[in-house]
């Protein structure tokens, strides 16, 4: 029997586009060997964590049913990064083209050079958790707190939901 992981992947953009940089890669997404998109938040604008001298960010969240162990998923959402024209910059949490966040793979927590799980924002980040409860309302994390209990601490006025 062929046993799919599941796997919640965070996309980012504020350059190049951003509406069609993530609709982009959700379709790219969805062509990954031995995996495929099984659906995705709406996509949502908000300003910068980081630095706020960029524009503001596209995000939106999609869920991948995958045969591919974590780290070959994750040199496929860095292939799909740098297609899309990702140039790795010096400063910090500067503005890119598009981000791909491995979330969470199952419940796996993993702590290696290459790769975190879950993602060390996952519980911290507003555009990460709000599009990822428009997926899975009824998600438990690995921590074993409800996703529903975590977004109440939220204040979101400036994060809104696009209609594309
Ligand atoms: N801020 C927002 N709103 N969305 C992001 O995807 C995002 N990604 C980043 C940093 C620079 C931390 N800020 C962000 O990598």
């Amino acid at each position: 029997m062929t046993t799919y992981s599941t796997v919640y992947v965070g996309l980012g953009s504020n350059q190049g586009h951003p509406i069609h940089q993530v609709k982009q890669a959700l379709l790219t997404l969805d062509t990954l060997p031995c995996t495929h998109l099984e659906t995705h938040s709406a996509l949502y604008c908000g300003p910068p964590l980081g630095p706020q001298n960029q524009p503001d960010y596209i995000n939106a969240v999609a869920i991948l049913k995958t045969l591919l162990p974590p780290l070959a998923l994750l040199y496929e959402l860095q292939a799909i990064e740098n297609k899309q024209g990702r140039v790795r910059q010096i400063q910090r949490w500067g503005p890119r083209t598009l981000d791909l966040d491995m979330l969470l793979y199952e419940n796996k927590q993993l702590n290696t050079p290459l790769l975190t799980l879950p993602h060390p924002g996952l519980y911290k980040r507003a555009f990460v958790l709000f599009p990822l409860y428009d997926c899975v309302p009824n998600l438990v994390l690995p921590n074993e707190q409800r996703l529903s209990d975590l977004i109440q601490r939220f204040v979101v006025k400036e994060l809104h939901k696009l209609n594309v």
